[in-house]
């Protein structure tokens, strides 16, 4: 009986598996004061199923339930004010929680709707009032977006009287998916994705079961967000097919309670890929005609579809320039025919062309430089729905990029932001790195144009060159992962984009203290840590990966994510860093350089032209200089790379132990508790793979030492190769700096079992914390299992690649480099410390390096 009603009380519970996000909707506190004056109606003015206002009513009905614990009724009134289907008014029907259009409200209270506030387009009017509350949208989409809100701020806790109209500060608040149809297998994968697989496509084709599709437009609308584009911007001709086409209108049919419209990617060669035309020339009538044809059919099963998005000329994606046609050219194209749908282009700035090698050797050649060089001069020949969608940076969401000039350059032509919710270079959401601060610094950013304020935010939201269109664009990978992002904690980037492009203005902590509330509970304790570790955590990112605006400095020829300064160079992909044994960083000067500083307006350009006057922080982005050149902080630009390193890796370490310190704590239940110490600790050992790799790469090419003799120096560190090996052989590391001492042990072959050990004769006895450096592959799951004398201490398995969402290599490399730490070893003078690798698959249980250090002592190395 027991073990049943144990059962029953596990199937009620709501699995903490991320889901519901930031939608929980868990009781708070002290619902008690907020019940006192809750009203037991909803009262919703001419909704209709499957649109938002109806999905308001819905919604408020969940949200209260769990919020505070009380069943609403609904009450539907048709366009009139009356009660639908005949029905008697509910006894509650004056003290009631009114919700709908500003129209619909007009209709019936015709008085009163006169003195509300002037909305704008998507805007709200939320009142509450003494138990009533009264929530009208200027449209449909408008009215849902009042009720997340103030479901948002009950859910917080607060149940104040208030009134707020709000209107977000721009119209385009979209979301790039970067989803396949299909890869080499069956599944729908999604490029730079570590959250799963696509929630929208399998096999090729549409899923059958769209479930998460309509739970992601609920959640995207609970932010605002109001279009998705389904599929990548590397576009499969295919997705214009008419079963996928059927497919897609199905997903615009979830999409649709919520006021989320359908976008889609297109790839420019359709007409001759898929349409067998000859080309598709966009000058040429034919051309034309079929995206004129393809747009009806699609318009005609979508009738409120946004629009679309197009990658033209640009790694490798066809484009107008194919047929020397510009830019301009081919936006339009795709503008006139969505003219008569009232649909909009979202035409990306991301063009250049990565194939050019002799580009390398050239000092003048810069990457930065292509969008404004390709777009200049194009400026009033858009049609009046192309949107042009920048990224945020010149080159490609790095860690620290200044804000495109292009932004500055297109006065006459709407812009978008595009940001990355994605951490494609930022750690593949494998690390924590909270990015509503490097949004803020870049939408705060003031270009100056014709020496005028000019943030950022103010051009794309068109109030500083008037116009209309605008607004924002965020890549996000989510996936078929319950914690949709892969990551509990990265999902507070997803909120704050939403919560940005609604309104620029609130603050990266204030956002985030409302993600934490309603995604863990409103604790104290729990939003000290979550705030100090999330705040902490894009300033230690940069600090262990790349610094003073040299980029990221990820492996770019593979997975984008570990320490592989030497891939910027040498390639024509343009993300150079032009380091050698004396000196560092690209020369983007007018007088000496690419030119690119100059793409600035005047003031900004100025700035950036000189060494003093440039940011430390963004130094090597605009400046060539040698290692010893003194920094504004009185560093030379080796030491600052050495101690910024050993400085974001240790504050990464603090972060599994602030996370420890809410074990138990409101909010905090086993499942995502666990979920995020992994991560956490994983990030913490991958920090010090970063730091030792780039400290190792810039001292091994500028042969300067760390003045504190921190760099290849590692007192606590047996190598693996320097210990008896048996079954194991060296390997010698690619890139070098990927494996302390630059050599790693592999087994011998992929089936023998190695074993190394080390007699620790000069340890003392004591308590010592074990870390092992290893490596875990793509390729197989290899099992390793220490032993201190007789003692087994642990056993871990190389299967990061399924609990970080995806493998981001197949090699020995700073990608698949990571360390799993033993606390609290007991270990005698002279005890043998052994580990048994098992190799699997092509993965020869490849090893690193031992560190044993005393426990509680804070050193780690
Ligand atoms: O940085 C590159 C990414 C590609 C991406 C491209 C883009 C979708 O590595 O994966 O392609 O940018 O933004 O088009």
């Amino acid at each position: 009986m027991k073990s049943l009603l144990l059962l029953a009380a596990i199937g009620l519970a709501a699995a903490e598996d991320g889901l519901a996000a930031w939608l929980r909707y868990a009781r708070i506190d002290n619902p008690k004061t907020c019940l006192a004056k809750l009203p037991s109606t909803i009262i919703t003015l001419n909704a209709t199923k499957g649109l938002p206002v109806y999905t308001a009513g819905e919604e408020l009905g969940k949200g209260i339930d769990g919020i505070l614990g009380k069943r609403l009724e609904i009450d539907e009134r048709d366009e009139n004010g009356k009660p639908r289907g005949g029905k008697k008014p509910a006894k509650d029907s004056n003290n009631a929680i009114t919700v709908g259009t500003v129209a619909a409200y007009a209709k019936a209270n015709p008085k009163e709707a006169a003195k509300l506030p002037k909305l704008g387009d998507d805007g709200y009017y939320l009142s509450v009032s003494r138990g009533k509350a009264l929530i009208l949208g200027q449209n449909e989409r408008g009215t849902l977006y009042g009720a997340f809100r103030w479901l948002q701020l009950l859910g917080q806790g607060n149940c104040s009287d208030f009134t707020l109209a709000s209107t977000p500060d721009a119209p385009i608040r979209w979301v790039n998916q970067w989803d396949n149809l299909q890869d080499g297998g069956t599944h729908g994968s999604v490029e730079r994705g570590y959250g799963g697989d696509s929630i929208f496509f399998w096999d090729g084709y549409v899923r059958p079961d769209l479930t998460r599709a309509r739970l992601y437009a609920r959640l995207l609308a609970s932010i605002g967000l109001n279009a998705v584009v389904v599929n990548n911007v590397n576009a499969d001709p295919r997705t214009l097919t008419p079963e996928l086409m059927d497919g897609l209108a199905r997903i615009a049919d979830e999409f649709r309670p919520y006021g989320v419209q359908l976008a889609l990617a297109l790839n420019f060669a359709s007409p001759q890929t898929l349409g067998g035309l000859d080309t598709f020339d966009p000058l040429e009538p034919s051309v034309q005609a079929w995206w004129d044809n393809i747009t009806n059919e699609l318009y005609r099963r979508i009738p409120d579809m946004a629009g679309y998005l197009v990658k033209a000329n640009s790694e490798g994606q066809p484009g107008p320039m194919t047929y020397n046609r510009t830019l301009a050219d081919g936006a339009n194209m795709f503008a006139r025919s969505l003219k008569p749908h009232g649909g909009i282009i979202l035409f990306r700035a991301f063009v250049y062309d990565h194939r050019n090698l002799n580009q390398t050797l050239s000092w003048k050649a810069d990457r930065a430089r292509a969008a404004v060089d390709y777009f200049d001069g194009l400026d009033d020949k858009f049609d009046d729905n192309v949107v042009v969608q920048i990224k945020y940076g010149p080159i490609d969401f790095q860690v620290r990029e200044p804000v495109s000039p292009l932004f500055a350059h297109l006065v006459k032509t709407p812009t978008a932001i595009e940001l990355q919710i994605t951490q494609e270079y930022l750690g593949q959401q494998a690390h924590l790195v909270y990015l509503a601060p490097m949004w803020k610094e870049l939408l705060d950013f003031d270009l100056r144009v014709d020496g005028k304020p000019s943030r950022t935010r103010d051009i794309i939201n068109g109030s500083r060159f008037n116009r209309k269109l605008g607004g924002y664009a965020g890549v996000v990978n989510v996936g078929t992962n319950t914690t949709w992002l892969g990551s509990h904690l990265a999902m507070s980037n997803l909120y704050a984009y939403g919560r940005l492009a609604w309104n620029p203005s609130e603050t990266s902590e204030g956002i985030l203290s409302e993600w934490i509330s309603l995604t863990f509970s409103s604790d104290r304790k729990v939003h000290d840590v979550i705030t100090r570790m999330s705040m902490l955590s894009w300033p230690a990112y940069e600090n262990y990966t790349g610094n003073l605006g040299i980029q990221t400095l990820t492996d770019i020829l593979l997975g984008h994510y570990g320490p592989n300064p030497a891939s910027q160079d040498g390639n024509p992909w343009g993300q150079w860093t032009r380091a050698d044994e004396d000196s560092i960083g690209m020369d983007r000067t007018v007088w000496n350089g690419t030119g690119f500083a100059g793409q600035y307006p005047p003031e900004v350009a100025e700035l950036y032209e000189h060494p003093e006057t440039t940011p430390d922080n963004l130094l090597l982005w605009f400046h060539h200089v040698p290692y010893t050149y003194v920094l504004k902080s009185g560093k030379t630009v080796i030491q600052h790379f050495y101690d910024a390193h050993y400085a974001g890796a240790e504050t990464a370490q603090t972060f599994p132990q602030l996370w420890q310190t809410l074990k138990g704590r409101k909010g905090i239940d086993k499942e995502r508790y666990e979920h995020v110490l992994f991560r956490l600790t994983y990030q913490a050992g991958h920090a010090i793979v970063w730091r030792d790799s780039i400290c190792n790469f810039y001292f091994n090419k500028s042969g300067i030492p760390d003045e504190l003799g921190r760099v290849g120096n590692y007192k606590y560190r047996i190598e693996a190769e320097a210990m008896q090996l048996d079954g194991y052989v060296p390997y010698d590391v690619s890139p070098f700096e990927a494996a302390s001492g630059t050599k790693a042990v592999v087994t011998k072959t992929n089936s023998t079992v190695g074993t190394v050990s080390a007699v620790l004769k000069d340890l003392k006895t004591g308590l010592y914390d074990v870390a092992v450096n290893y490596y875990d592959q793509a390729i197989g799951n290899s099992t390793w299992d220490l032993y201190i004398d007789r003692t087994h201490v642990g056993r871990w398995k190389g299967d990061l690649e399924y609990i970080l969402g995806r493998a981001p290599s197949p090699y020995i490399d700073g990608q698949t480099a990571a360390r799993v730490t033993f606390p609290k070893v007991q270990i005698k003078k002279g005890s043998v410390l052994k580990i048994v690798g098992r190799p699997d698959g092509e993965e020869p249980a490849p090893l690193d390096y031992v560190s044993i250090f005393p426990h509680g002592k804070g050193i780690v190395d």
